[in-house]
């Protein structure tokens, strides 16, 4: 009994790897001190960081690159803050995708957008958005077309570090193009499907408000990352374990190693 539960295990963790060797990284924002700004990712989408002086390890109002490996803002625009990247981040060849982050929500009594592609979503055909609801503690994700494909869940409480993840292939159409999952578990509910299925987008992707002009995140994001396939929750970041020391591949943030580690090898709780 015990040499099947450990030939299911091997044979489970071989087909995890092989199914990891296939996703393909476009872009991973970290947020790391000192780094603040860099796509770790193979296509170096860089961040254009501007506003009133700020620079990768100062602390300024309204906009804060924490010490702690994550990205801190404020929910306004007094630091005249400009966070998007330099090139147009350009997802129209692929037919999936995943897209993850974590993300602290300090308050929610505006809406708060996470990341946004283009300057406004709404024009933007087959641009991704996630954004934080005000009122409802409640998140949305959503693929522009001619109408929208939304995904929408209640989050978790404010103040806690969670992880998210958008999933959208665009071969499938109705619910089943779009999915959202909060730390590991699927919890969308469709609220507006559209009938047809769009390319993905190719425009600059915004971090933490509209074109720096209305909707600033409250908040902390951290560890943005785009795969070009649809990841098995067991991918997830939230998996993946942490390392032992700073300088490593995969960096500690805002979530703390323990919790990390707590989860490794327990999906979906
Ligand atoms: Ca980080």
């Amino acid at each position: 009994m015990k040499h099947g539960i450990l030939t299911w295990a091997v044979t489970a963790l071989i087909a995890a790897c092989a199914a990891q060797a296939d996703a393909a990284v476009v872009a991973y924002w970290r947020f790391e001190p000192g780094a603040l700004n860099i796509d770790s990712g193979p296509n170096h989408y860089d961040l254009d960081i501007q506003g009133n002086g700020v620079s990768q390890g100062s602390a300024t109002p309204g906009y804060t690159p924490s010490n702690s490996g994550s990205l801190t803002l404020s929910g306004s625009d007094t630091a005249g803050r400009v966070l998007k990247t330099i090139n147009a981040v350009d997802l129209s060849a692929l037919n999936k995708i995943t897209v993850e982050w974590w993300a602290n929500v300090a308050t929610n009594s505006a809406a708060g957008i996470i990341f946004e592609q283009g300057t406004d979503f709404n024009s933007t055909a087959g641009a991704i958005i996630a954004d934080v609801i005000e009122g409802p503690a409640r998140m949305d994700v959503a693929q522009h077309t001619v109408a929208y494909y939304i995904d929408r869940a209640a989050r978790p409480a404010n103040g806690t570090w969670t992880h998210y993840a958008m999933e959208i292939d665009k071969a499938q159409t109705g619910n089943d193009r779009l999915h959202l999952y909060i730390n590991g578990v699927e919890v969308g509910d469709n609220t507006q499907v559209a009938s047809d299925t769009p390319a993905f987008g190719n425009a600059v992707m915004y971090f933490g408000s509209r074109n720096n002009s209305q909707f600033f995140f409250d908040g902390s994001i951290d560890e943005v990352r785009i795969s070009d396939t649809i990841l098995a929750p067991e991918q997830f970041l939230m998996y993946v374990p942490e390392p032992a020391s700073a300088g490593a591949l995969v960096v500690a943030g805002a979530m703390s190693a323990m919790t990390r580690r707590r989860r490794v090898g327990v999906p979906n709780q």
